[in-house]
């Protein structure tokens, strides 16, 4: 794998060159030398961004765990490839090799086929951070099944929609997880979100927490027996290049979340490629990324782009802060962390505790810093460098999405030089325009506009399960041939990108992606409620947190406002979630709308940071009045 990495800068923009010139040579290159394919393409790509249509490997054959687990059996089969580490830290590490990895991931499939589980059928994970985690995601893809692992931390009801949305006919969840000092029942919230999903014919259940659990006669089966029983030999389903890998849900701007489908031969090559480059990979290294493997970075970058280069890649139980602030520098030390991956919102969070917490432990193993999920702000960059990174480090402030697959902008680690909150250049093959509200593309230097890319890249979605209008109104829609990202950036003088934000009704909050929408319509529901709004405000942890504006019905004012309040949040989590409960409730007489009827958010915004000094134009407001009455009660 020798021209796998790139060495030096000017490399760097040879090969983007390069990659932007012959973008089929050049990926073509990267597929053939670095991957196991059971029958070769006939065409690199095609494209066809007014559908949309984007095809990479046309009529190529493989499997993605083939080149995740098979073909490194003979070079490194005791090697770990899972490095286990429980939220208890007295619990015992695992260290799954890919001998093991083989072997569980072959049982696992033989067991989802035992049950009926087929080629193209949904499978919905609903698990926490342990091994039975991955190893699943792994079966699915080898028996052809498209996984949709849904994040245990939503709730019964986001868990119903999205089953019932890609209609899965499995649920393969736990009786609980361990987060911290507390346990949370995963079995109960999924019996409660089962009673609404008609589809589902059977439940697997992996035993974590050793709780009482209902199990539902002739649609429950613990999974511990199931795998006691079944061959350790699995022989891959061949796949379709272009057939669905997996279904992942992001929040839109319309309540239902979408469905982001991903391929087989293109989210492999692109997620192996910028692993391998974007952390340096080394073959003795051990590689952390404290995401979850609910989110697209644990599928990206905990499980397919670290195995298919066969990495050792940590899997961590826990949480930042149990039993101390000092966890994730813990286990760093302890596993001799090479490359270590988290989010802003993490790193905020620790650099207010003691530095005593870091300083206790040696961190010299550390090659290469990464963050991901949110812009990262000037102080936590200098934290993050100063005491973990220990000046040496390079962090590497990747940018992409849910819908990109993989990291779009990142500088190079040991190549492109770092400035602190640009996330740099574009990957290689990623081609990037900045637009203007008009449509014109901003050529040049230091300019600031609506971030989209101009050309496919081999990870990107495909489409949106079920929705494919609803795929192109979101994406393509906006600019004549090209992505939008629904991001701001810039492009400075030396042609460095600096995240702004999102431009759209999505807001960030401790690097997870929230509508408005879905909130609101929650917070509707409410028999107080009239009409609602919601905006980010900044927030020096969370990078933003949640502000309501909320109107009463007459029923609702004669209530204690703290205790609607508690009601609002309360029902908030049933409907998504804890992540999208409000910081700030304010009860207000009217929401500034256009005459459209539009809410302008850009009012509510400055009255959630606390800047009214200059509100711009309200003049095309249908009721002016109202926002006087709104900065006089604010929170
Ligand atoms: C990987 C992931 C996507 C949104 C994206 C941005 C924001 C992600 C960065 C970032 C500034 C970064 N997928 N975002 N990375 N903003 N700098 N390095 O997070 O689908 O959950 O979120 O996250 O707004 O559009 S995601």
């Amino acid at each position: 794998m020798s021209n796998y990495y790139i060495k030096n800068l000017e490399e760097y923009f040879q090969i983007y060159r390069k990659s932007v010139r012959e973008p089929e040579n050049f990926w073509e290159e990267i597929a053939e030398e670095h991957f196991v394919w059971r029958k070769r393409w006939t065409n690199v790509m095609r494209w066809d961004f007014s559908k949309p249509e984007v095809v990479w490997f046309e009529n190529a054959k493989l499997n993605i765990t083939e080149n995740c687990i098979d073909r490194h059996l003979h070079i490194r089969g005791d090697k770990t490839a899972i490095l286990f580490e429980p939220n208890d830290p007295k619990e015992k590490v695992q260290h799954i090799t890919y001998n093991e990895l083989y072997e569980r991931v072959c049982k696992m499939a033989n067991v989802l086929k035992e049950q009926g589980v087929k080629k193209g059928d949904r499978v919905c994970i609903y698990l926490p951070m342990i091994p039975e985690l991955a190893v699943t995601v792994l079966a699915c893809a080898r028996i052809g099944a498209v996984h949709s692992v849904v994040f245990a931390g939503f709730s019964s009801l986001a868990l119903a929609t999205r089953i019932n949305d890609c209609d899965c006919k499995m649920v393969i969840t736990s009786d609980g997880s361990n987060r911290g000092a507390k346990t949370i029942d995963l079995k109960s919230i999924v019996d409660t979100a089962l009673e609404d999903c008609p589809g589902v014919e059977s439940v697997l259940v992996v035993k974590r927490i050793n709780s009482e659990v209902d199990m539902k006669e002739g649609r429950d089966q613990w999974l511990q027996p199931l795998l006691d029983k079944a061959s350790s030999q699995n022989a891959a389903e061949i796949m379709d290049a272009e057939d669905p890998l997996f279904i992942l849900y992001t929040s839109g701007s319309t309540g239902k979340p979408k469905g982001m489908v991903h391929s087989s031969g293109g989210y492999m090559v692109f997620t192996a490629y910028t692993f391998k480059n974007i952390f340096n990979y080394q073959e003795n290294d051990v590689y952390w990324c404290t995401a979850d493997i609910g989110w697209v970075t644990g599928h990206s970058y905990i499980v397919y782009g670290p195995l298919a280069n066969g990495a050792t890649t940590v899997m961590f139980e826990g949480i930042p802060t149990y039993p101390d602030h000092g966890r994730f520098w813990e286990v760093v030390e302890k596993h001799k962390v090479n490359q270590f991956y988290t989010a802003p919102t993490a790193i905020r969070a620790l650099a207010k505790e003691s530095l005593d917490f870091v300083d206790k432990y040696d961190l010299t193993s550390l090659k290469v810093l990464g963050t991901v999920g949110e812009p990262i702000n000037e102080e936590a960059w200098h934290w993050y460098n100063n005491n973990i990174g220990r000046n040496k480090s390079p962090i590497v402030d990747t940018w992409w999405q849910t819908e990109t697959g993989g990291i779009m902008i990142s500088p190079i680690p040991y190549v492109t030089p770092t400035t602190p909150t640009y996330a740099t250049l574009p990957f290689i093959g990623v081609q990037l325009a900045l637009m203007d509200e008009n449509g014109q593309e901003l050529e040049g230097k230091q300019v600031e506009g609506r971030l989209c890319i101009k050309y496919p890249w081999p990870a990107m979605a495909r489409t949106i399960w079920g929705d494919h209008k609803r795929y192109h109104d979101t994406y393509f829609s906006a600019y004549e041939n090209m992505y939008f990202t629904g991001d701001g950036a810039k492009r400075d003088a030396v042609g460095y990108y600096r995240i702004t934000g999102r431009v759209d009704d999505v807001i960030i909050v401790s690097g997870h992606n929230l509508g408005t929408a879905p909130i609101e319509d929650s917070i509707n529901e409410h028999p107080a409620v009239a009409e609602s709004a919601i905006v980010g405000f900044p927030h020096d942890i969370k990078g933003n947190a949640l502000y309501g504006f909320v109107i009463l019905k007459e029923i609702g004012e004669s209530r204690k406002p703290d205790n609607l309040r508690k009601e609002i949040n309360q029902q908030i989590t049933e409907h998504i979630g804890p992540i999208a409960k409000l910081d700030k409730i304010q009860f207000v007489p009217g929401l500034p709308k256009t005459r459209s009827g539009k809410i302008m958010r850009r009012i509510l915004r400055k009255v959630a940071a606390k800047d009214t000094s200059d509100l711009g134009d309200i003049s095309t407001l249908l009721n002016p009045e109202v926002v006087e009455a709104i900065i006089k009660d604010a929170l």
